[in-house]
Order: structure tokens, then C-alpha cells, then sequence
């Protein structure tokens, strides 16, 4: 090849790549089992201003969905940038470190950290441990937390953390006031430095024990708590595969709930601790403004994954519907020039490309996911695959716009058309005018689906023969 044709094509190069001094700042905000209970995702009643103005300057994701229901391998997922069944981490145990076939795999932080970025993290982002290879700094969490004691109850066979209700400790002592303080504190300093930042703050409400101060409570009195729609039989038509995989060992029974009235106490709760993260997030957001950074830093806000109040007689995660797969994602800030609502089908795997892009960092070849810089752009670019959840080997469900496909491990279907019912009530599999819509997402499910990885457990399914989870619960009592 020429060497002046070389030197012209380096040359263009170097104009188009940013120097890593000159690269936008990140700030990855995570929120705990957090599902679409946000102002900006349509909830009737919740009180989430600040996440919603973060929405309102940026790209909200309407439509985006975790990988995994659960924490642990949604996490590792969109760190690694792989699908569940390419690595088989399917359930709450092991940690990525711990198994050969992600030991030495390179985290997303890791990826940001050998590009020239200062990594710093506090709170809940990896499940368990902070990675040590990933961070520059990792700050312990502090504060008031879950401790041994229940605030209010104990619920009969359930994990010890289920838990909820009031705490008389002020926000300023608590575990998530005091990461967002932590962070906020930070902020400042981390836009003088000479390296860009990646800040990546975890809150850990609204997981459970549901714990918050009485102003929170006071914002969602008893009597006026909307209550999610769980109509009678909504299960009749759903596989039975599906019912066991999933039926939470650990979580509350659903009749206990509500004969005794604590489902409403529970959705109150949850809707308590959104408004307090909320305002966790807004001491963040307020650090980013006064710092000046603001517009040279890219925010993203998700959660690993959502949470049933009693739709489909469920508490908790672990299942292949929507109340457990759509979570928040939002993207606002440095390079993003669209505005508004997505409602393509996207998920926590398309995460990293995107950051990557947006920080013009090296496209790495072998991620999973595909980079939303479109959509950020124009927010009505159109996607053409829709976005899966896993859930156990061989245990898939698809999100296109429309629909939702799910194909259990013994071929058994579900199948809900969300433009007439977003609850996911009519299981329309079985029927044959939908044959066709159902063949189309099929070709869509992953052709490897990878064993479970040594050590594998923490499904709480039946299906998995477990309880041990329970059997441990109940002893530590
Ligand atoms: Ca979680
Ligand atoms: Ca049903």
C-alpha cells in the first residue's frame, strides 16, 4: 500500500478519535429491583420527580428489559456484555470470578479502566463484593441498614429479609442517603482530575427489607394506594412449567398477603422507597450540575431487573413476565441529542456498546449487545430483534414491540399481545390466528444455551429442586 495514502488515512483517524483526556465523563446509576413503578414509565400514582427530569433530558427506554430477573446473572450479563445462555449464569450463585468460564473475563468497567478512565464505585453494582480489578476505588457502603432485627414482621416462610414498613432513622443515616452524599461529595473532584470519570453509584432500595422514613410513607396514605391489577384465574392459561419455574420458595404467599391485608402495606412500601431513591438520585444529579460536568458526562439510570406486587399471585422476581423483566433505562447527557421516548425493544446487554460509542472508545467485537447511539439520537429508529430474557437453562422469553414470546425448556408457549394487554392476562399461544406472529419470533431464540455453571443455585424455583435457600432462612430465624 502507498505511503502517503498511509499517512492520510492515519491521519483522518486521529481527527476522528477523541484523546481520553477529551472523552465524556460516565455516570452509572443503578437502582435495586426497581421495576417500572416511575412517574416517567406511566405509574398513576408515584412521586419520582427527579428521575423523571433526568427522563425528560435525555431518551427514556420504555420498552427495555434485564436479561436475567434476578440479580446476580442480570448483573454479570450486562458487565460481561454476554447473554445468560453464552456463559450459563442463570441463578444467584456463583459469582463470574469464581467459575473457568468467566475467571478472567473483562468487565465493562474494566474495559472503561484500560481506556484511560478513573473508576470509582459505591453501593450495590455487582451482586456481592465490588470486582477489585474494575475499580480504581471502591468505597465500603455505610449508613443504617438491614440488620438482623425486622422493623415490623415476621412473615410466615419466607426469607428474613422480607420485610417492610417505617424506620424511625433519619434519611441523612441511611444507607442509600449516604451513598448518594458519598457521590455526590465526589463528583466535584472527579471532574477536576485529569483522567475522565466513571462513577458507578448503586442504590439498594427498592429491594427488600422495604424500609423508609415516615415522610416517604406519608406521600402514598393506606387508603389511597393504587393496588396492581391481579385479576382471579390469570394463571389458568399459563403453562405449568411456567407456575413452577415461577413459584418463589422464598418470597410471601400471595393468599397471606392478602388475607391479611399486608399486600396493600407492601405496595405502600414499595412506592415509599421509589420517592426516597428518587431523592437519592437528585442529590446526584444536584453534585452534576453545580460541578460543571454536566455536560460533558453521560448518565445512565437502570435496574437489573423488576418486581411483582401480587400481579400473577407473584411477590418478587424470578419469572419470565414483564413485571419481572422491564426495568428503567435512561440515557441523558454528553453526545445524546434525541429527546423522549423509545419504545423499541432494547435490554441492560445493550448497555456497554452504547456507553462505548458514546465514548468513542474501540468497538470490542465480541459483546452480545448492540449500541443504542441510534435511538439516541432519534428515538424512533426502529430495531429490528427484539430483546430477550432468560431464566434458567433453556427457559426464554422475547420482547418485540408488540409482543412477548415465551418458550419454556419442554416447549410449553405463552404468548400476550401488548397493544391490547400490557397485563399480560390472555395467553394467546394456543391460538391460531397468532400462529405466524409466533413463528416469526422464534427464529429469534439462541441457538447455544450454555449448562448451568458449576455451583449453580439460587433459582428458588421448584423446578430446580431447590429450597435450600428457605430450609437456610428458616434455621438463621
Ligand atoms: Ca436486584
Ligand atoms: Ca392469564
Amino acid at each position: 500500500m502507498n505511503r502517503w495514502f498511509l499517512i492520510v488515512i492515519f491521519g483522518w483517524l486521529s481527527v476522528g478519535q477523541l484523546v481520553a483526556e477529551d472523552r465524556p465523563n460516565v455516570l452509572f446509576i443503578s437502582i435495586d429491583d426497581l421495576n417500572d413503578w416511575i412517574g416517567c414509565m406511566g405509574h398513576p400514582q408515584v412521586k419520582t420527580p427527579h428521575i423523571d427530569a433526568l427522563a425528560e433530558r435525555g431518551v427514556n427506554f420504555t420498552n427495555a428489559h434485564c436479561q436475567a430477573p434476578i440479580c446476580n446473572p442480570s448483573r454479570i450479563s450486562m458487565f460481561l456484555g454476554k447473554l445468560p445462555s453464552n456463559t450459563g449464569h442463570y441463578f444467584l450463585a456463583p459469582g463470574f470470578r469464581d467459575v473457568a468460564i468467566t475467571r478472567d473475563s473483562e468487565t465493562l468497567f474494566q474495559y472503561f479502566r484500560s481506556h484511560g478512565y478513573f473508576l470509582s464505585t459505591m453501593g450495590k453494582i455487582f451482586h456481592g463484593k465490588a470486582d477489585a480489578p474494575s475499580f480504581d476505588h471502591i468505597e465500603r457502603s455505610r449508613g443504617w441498614r438491614r440488620g438482623a432485627k425486622k422493623v415490623r414482621y415476621t412473615v410466615p416462610g419466607t426469607h428474613p429479609l422480607w420485610d417492610w414498613g417505617v424506620v424511625d432513622v433519619p434519611d441523612e443515616e441511611q444507607r442509600d442517603y449516604q451513598t448518594a452524599a458519598w457521590a455526590a461529595e465526589q463528583i466535584p473532584t472527579l471532574a477536576k482530575g485529569e483522567k475522565p470519570f466513571f462513577l458507578a453509584v448503586g442504590f439498594h432500595l427498592p429491594h427488600v427489607p422495604i424500609y423508609a422514613s415516615k415522610k416517604w410513607f406519608e406521600l402514598y396514605p393506606i387508603d389511597d394506594v393504587v393496588m396492581p391489577e391481579a385479576p382471579e384465574g390469570d394463571l389458568d392459561d399459563v403453562p405449568e412449567t411456567g407456575v413452577a419455574l415461577s413459584l418463589n420458595l422464598t418470597a410471601p404467599r400471595d393468599e397471606w398477603m392478602r388475607e391479611t391485608g399486608e399486600d396493600r402495606h407492601a405496595v405502600q412500601a414499595y412506592l415509599a422507597a421509589n420517592s426516597f431513591v428518587d431523592h437519592c438520585v437528585g442529590i446526584l444529579m444536584d453534585s452534576l450540575q453545580s460541578s460543571g460536568a454536566v455536560d460533558n458526562t453521560v448518565v445512565v439510570l437502570w435496574s437489573d431487573h423488576g418486581f411483582h406486587l401480587g400481579e400473577k399471585k407473584k411477590w418478587a422476581k424470578r419469572s419470565l413476565w414483564e413485571r419481572s423483566t422491564r426495568v428503567p433505562l435512561i440515557f441523558a447527557g454528553a453526545g445524546i441529542s434525541g429527546r423522549g421516548v423509545s419504545v423499541e425493544p432494547v435490554g441492560l446487554i445493550d448497555v456497554w456498546p452504547t456507553l462505548s460509542e458514546l465514548c468513542d472508545l474501540p468497538e470490542k467485537s465480541d459483546l452480545d449487545g448492540t449500541s443504542l447511539v441510534p435511538q439516541l439520537k432519534e428515538p424512533g429508529t426502529p430495531r429490528k430483534a427484539p430483546v430477550i430474557t432468560t431464566f434458567g437453562k433453556d427457559n426464554h422469553s422475547l420482547r418485540s414491540r408488540d409482543f412477548r414470546y415465551t418458550r419454556y425448556m419442554d416447549g410449553t408457549e405463552e404468548l400476550y399481545d401488548h397493544r391490547k394487554d400490557p397485563g399480560e392476562i390472555n395467553n394467546l399461544a394456543a391460538n391460531p390466528e397468532y400462529r405466524a406472529e409466533i413463528a416469526k419470533l422464534k427464529k429469534w431464540l439462541p441457538n447455544v444455551n450454555a449448562p448451568a455453571v458449576p455451583g449453580s443455585r439460587g433459582s428458588d424455583s421448584p423446578l430446580y429442586g431447590e429450597g435450600k435457600g428457605l430450609q437456610n432462612a428458616m434455621k438463621r430465624k
